[in-house]
């Protein structure tokens, strides 16, 4: 694939990929994306009921909406994709760092064996007390009964540790700083539907998106340098490796100055 790198500027010893990912990561994997036409939200409008303050007013419509979505059918496969990225950053790691964000809430990065990804809107797998605002392992269905298991606050205080609209999104302190140091900035199947990180593009002058298709109109971006469009099993690796190359030639380059 070629790319045309020109707006790469490294500026630091030892640069920085920072990469989002978002629904489409995992789509190929089995899990539905969540606003495509066989979205879990086709048919709802997801900020009325997976918020902060449908929480408070009623918590049995989101324990009920989340519960729905946490026991959704489990992953056809563990996916391929997950580990093209987890390689990608064991091959460049004698002269480059590379940050994963995901903002999906499924563990398929933990199921392929790379744990260092970092959850921008929680996941399902572990749960926060409303009360107390400790996390600690999911056990079981979210039920209005369950108990915290640090301050023991029940009635609907136990709930599944992602992040609902109108809450602050994990990270926020130290991601604007890695996006500025970062020199690529690359996002990965994400509709950029969702503050903030829809904006998290603004801090890298290079910036790379791939998505199934680029939607047109509002939700086009023009600060992405590329565009690139199609599934990511098809796309992802070929601009992996183009990225590769270029930092690794540019490695050497400033080696054999
Ligand atoms: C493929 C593919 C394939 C398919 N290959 N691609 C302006 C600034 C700041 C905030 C706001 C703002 N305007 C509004 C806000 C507030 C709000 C917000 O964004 N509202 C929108 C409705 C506009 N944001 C918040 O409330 C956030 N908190 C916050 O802002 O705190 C205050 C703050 C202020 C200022 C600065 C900083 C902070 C919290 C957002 C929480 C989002 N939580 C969710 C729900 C999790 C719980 C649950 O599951 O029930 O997280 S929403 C949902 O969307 C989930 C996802 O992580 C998130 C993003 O979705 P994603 O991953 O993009 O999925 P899709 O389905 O939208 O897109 C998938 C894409 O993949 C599509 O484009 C396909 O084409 C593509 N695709 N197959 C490649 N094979």
């Amino acid at each position: 694939m070629n790319i045309d790198f020109g707006r790469l500027i490294i500026n630091d010893s030892r640069p920085l990929v920072f990469i989002l990912s978002g629904a489409g990561l995992s789509a190929e994997s089995g899990i539905p994306t969540f606003r495509g036409k066989d979205g879990l939200w086709k048919n709802l409008y997801p900020s009325e009921i997976a918020s902060d303050t449908a929480l408070k007013e009623r918590p049995e419509d989101v324990f009920e909406f989340t519960t729905s979505e946490s026991e959704r059918p489990p992953p056809v496969c563990q996916t391929p994709l997950i580990l093209q990225l987890h390689n990608f950053s064991s091959r460049l790691k004698n002269y480059c760092d590379v940050v994963h964000v995901t903002q999906n809430v499924d563990n398929l990065n933990e199921l392929a064996g790379s744990p260092s990804v970092f959850h921008l809107h929680g996941d399902f797998q572990s749960s926060l007390c409303s009360r107390c605002k400790n996390t600690f392992p999911r056990l079981g269905l979210y039920k209005k009964d369950n108990v915290c298991p640090v301050c023991g606050a029940s009635d609907y205080s136990v709930r599944p540790n992602v992040v609902l609209f109108g809450e602050m999104p994990y990270g926020l302190d130290w991601i604007t700083s890695y996006l500025k140091k970062a020199c690529v900035f690359m996002s990965v199947g994400t509709s950029g539907a969702v503050y903030p990180a829809a904006n998290f593009v603004l801090d890298t002058e290079a910036a790379i998106r791939i998505n199934f298709d680029i939607e047109t109109g509002k939700r086009k971006n023009a600060r992405f340098t590329h565009e690139i469009t199609g599934p990511c099993s098809q796309t992802l690796p070929p601009v992996l490796e183009a990225l590769k190359e270029e930092l690794s030639s540019r490695f050497e380059d400033q080696k054999n100055k």
